[in-house]
């Protein structure tokens, strides 16, 4: 069976006009009798088992949604255990379920042998026999089916029924008793075969119901009367050789209005091949000034939308769903049901997720498992964008339940969801119980912008600007959930040149830096485009504001950054005057390291601009951390002043790069241009403790030394 359906539904997937249709596809169902409670569709069918070579039925199910495309399985509710007067085993027919008073009656046909009523004080059941016996018994093997019930305005209640006869009878208040006898109406409606749908709209009577077998189509008659005369209207849906059966369910629901009935979609099988393993499927449906209905093409050939939205970040049952690929549902208990017999390459789908503005940055997931796998999260299809892959370990048990956690890759607004599942072959990788998606808040981050596509390290990295940090610019990897553990990203605090409050100059370099794996906080205004900002000149507390925002952040449990970040390692640097601001900062014992670019206390500083910072050489003393020059030859302007530095310092190690480019580096070329390299390495060896990176400052033949274009100078301390 498993097989089977998985290559049909993918067949019916990739064939059909309308994607979702049938509704259900992790068990075989029919009877579709909608129910609609506060802002909830309950829809209650009937079950085909999964090996029916005829009618094997033997309990009721229910399926709830708010959106009519996703669909919450809560498993059977009733069986034909909770009716001790039958013995059989068979015979599970078409049911309805309506509320009055806080009470939920199912009215069940037990075919053959009469139609029963259960009772339960709420919609998901239990669900018990109130009155021991059947409700309605005539002793007519066919006639004694498909009751459907309708409470008029007037507080009375009415059962109808039969196939091919056609009976009414009055129910008492207390919905489990018979006011009248059974009447049979003799002036039955044209085309009347079973599956009767009585209802009331705008003060006309319906009665839908499946029209003369076979095929069956959905007929319907009206009248001014509860208890008719009935006048045939026309079809709803009209017989196809796609269908032999076929039974309705009508409802309006959030402003809309709906029909349901059956098909045999699933399987995409002959009417001669189905075996009685039908599907549910749903359909709009119009009403004309009159109150006649408009006929509906075939289920496959229109399309329920959605209503509004899905929203991930409440505690979603994993069995829920908008398609669900080859996958099963078990229920243990009212009302704990979990997703199984899930294998590699398998998905489940969710319609219309809504992420907002809040930026989802967790996923987490309730699984069971003895073998492990994972899941991918894709959006907008099976194979798009991949926000986030969760690794499942094996827990000891398939019912043995942890929660297993991603992060989440930058995503915002509305999309598909696809849960895509790999892991070993013919198995059963896991069972899912639930899932949910934490988000920031909203308005946690005010602009991004993706630049060159992400940069070129390991990471693809995002340019952002974040609420609470104002002037300040911060670029990290897309994708947080590889962060956490030991593999932490280690931070980059940044000044700028000219001391200007954007990093508009520099943030392809330090966008290519993220993306090697590190959090970059600029000090600055987030730059929109290459123009050059004009403000206020920066200050170098805003340094200081990054290295206190960055470690708060780590710590915040409702930040992206919670636990992801190596506060511990921490390069200070700038450009121009970004690195004497950089300098001013030196002293700071949170700083692990120092890059200095194109930049240098000044020898003379009485050539200082306006509002330059200007220590004097004594800065240098406080210098504790590992310090690089990177600068442009001779003819950079702060040359001089940088190297004049760098043969100052003694005390720790000190390295001096020059690459002869000018005063203004190669930051604005693509991805950073030249500089990135030695700044990449310089971090890769003082913050992540690099020996690969640190072969490009240590020995004799050090490997910037061999670089085109390259001079180095260093002192003893770095070859230590
Ligand atoms: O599902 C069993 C029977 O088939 C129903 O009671 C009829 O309406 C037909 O759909």
């Amino acid at each position: 069976m498993k097989k089977l359906l998985t290559a049909l539904s993918c067949l019916c997937m990739c064939t059909a006009a309308n994607a979702q249709e049938p509704i259900i596809q992790t068990k075989y169902t029919a009877d579709p009798a909608p129910y609609v409670h506060g802002d909830t569709i309950f829809l209650y069918v009937t079950h085909d088992e999964d090996d029916a070579e005829g009618f094997k039925m033997f309990d009721w199910l229910l399926y709830t949604s708010t959106d009519m495309v996703n669909w919450t399985d809560h498993g059977a509710v009733a069986s034909l255990d909770d009716f001790k007067w039958y013995e059989g085993k068979n015979g599970a027919w078409a049911e309805q379920v309506i509320e009055r008073n806080g009470k939920w009656y199912m009215y069940c046909p037990i075919h053959g042998h009469g139609i029963g009523v259960l009772v339960a004080d709420s919609p998901y059941g239990p669900f018990k026999d109130p009155i021991g016996k059947p409700l309605v018994w005539q002793k007519e093997h066919w006639n004694d089916i498909d009751p459907t019930v309708f409470i008029d305005d007037d507080g009375q209640a009415y059962m109808y029924w039969g196939n091919p006869k056609l009976y009414c009878a009055l129910l008492n208040e207390d919905m489990i008793s018979l006011k009248s006898d059974a009447m049979q109406l003799h002036d039955v409606p044209e085309h009347y075969q079973e599956g009767p749908w009585f209802y009331k709209r705008n003060g006309k009577y319906y009665l839908a119901y499946a029209s003369t077998c076979c095929p069956e189509g959905l007929g319907y008659a009206m009248s001014d009367n509860a208890l008719g005369p009935w006048k045939f209207k026309g079809y709803v849906m009209a017989p196809t050789d796609r269908t032999r059966g076929n039974h309705p369910g009508i409802i309006d629901y959030k402003g809309k209005s709906y029909g349901f009935g059956l098909n045999y979609d699933l399987k995409n099988l002959t009417i001669k091949e189905h075996k009685e393993r039908r599907n549910v499927g749903a359909f709009p449906l119009t009403y004309n000034a009159d109150g006649t209905i408009q006929e509906s093409p075939y289920f496959k050939d229109v399309k329920v939308e959605q209503i509004g939205t899905f929203n991930p970040y409440q505690t979603v049952q994993a069995e829920t769903m908008a398609w669900g690929f080859g996958l099963k549902t078990v229920k243990r208990g009212v009302e704990d049901i979990y997703v199984t017999d899930i294998n590699n390459g398998e998905y489940l789908l969710v319609k219309g997720v809504n992420f907002g503005s809040k930026m989802a940055h967790k996923f987490i997931i309730s699984a069971a498992s003895t073998v492990g796998g994972k899941i991918e999260i894709h959006i907008d299809s099976q194979k798009g964008k991949t926000i986030g892959t969760v690794n499942i370990g094996a827990t000891g048990s398939e019912t043995l339940f942890k929660e297993f956690q991603a992060n989440i890759a930058a995503v915002s607004g509305v999309h598909d969801l696809y849960f895509v599942f790999k892991g070993a072959k013919d198995k059963n990788l896991f069972n899912l119980d639930w899932w949910t998606f934490t988000g920031v808040p909203a308005g946690y981050v005010t602009q991004e912008r993706v630049v060159e596509n992400g940069g070129q390290g390991q990471y693809k990295a995002i340019m952002r600007e974040i609420a609470d940090l104002k002037a300040h610019t911060v670029f990290y990897p897309q994708d947080l959930s590889q962060f956490g553990g030991k593999n932490q990203l280690p931070v980059l605090v940044w000044a700028n040149g000219a001391c200007t409050n954007s990093p508009w100059e520099h943030y392809l370099f330090l966008n290519e830096i993220a993306s090697h794996g590190y959090i970059v906080i600029a000090t600055g205004y987030f730059p929109v485009d290459d123009k050059p900002y004009n403000g206020k000149m920066s200050t170098p507390q805003q340094q200081i504001e990054s290295i206190d925002w960055i470690i708060a952040q780590s710590k915040d449990k409702n930040s992206p950054f919670f636990g992801k970040v190596d506060t511990k390692n921490i390069c200070v640097s700038g450009m121009s005057c970004g690195g004497l601001q950089s300098l001013i900062n030196c002293a700071d014992k949170r700083i692990s390291a120092l890059m200095i670019c194109n930049s240098g206390l000044f020898i003379d500083p009485s050539i200082a601009m306006p509002n330059m910072p200007m220590p004097s050489k004594d800065k240098l003393k406080e210098i504790h951390t590992p310090v690089i020059y990177i600068l442009g030859g001779k003819s950079d302007i702060a040359y001089n002043n940088g190297m004049d530095d760098f043969h100052r310092i003694k005390h720790v190690p000190a390295f001096a790069a020059n690459y002869p480019v000018g005063h203004g580096g190669t930051y604005r070329q693509p991805h950073g241009g030249e500089f990135s390299v030695p700044a990449v390495a310089w971090l890769d060896w003082q913050l992540k403790g690099s020996e690969e990176a640190a072969k490009m400052f240590k020995g004799k033949d050090c490997g910037l030394s061999k670089r085109k274009g390259w001079t180095v100078e260093k002192n003893n301390k770095i070859d230590e």
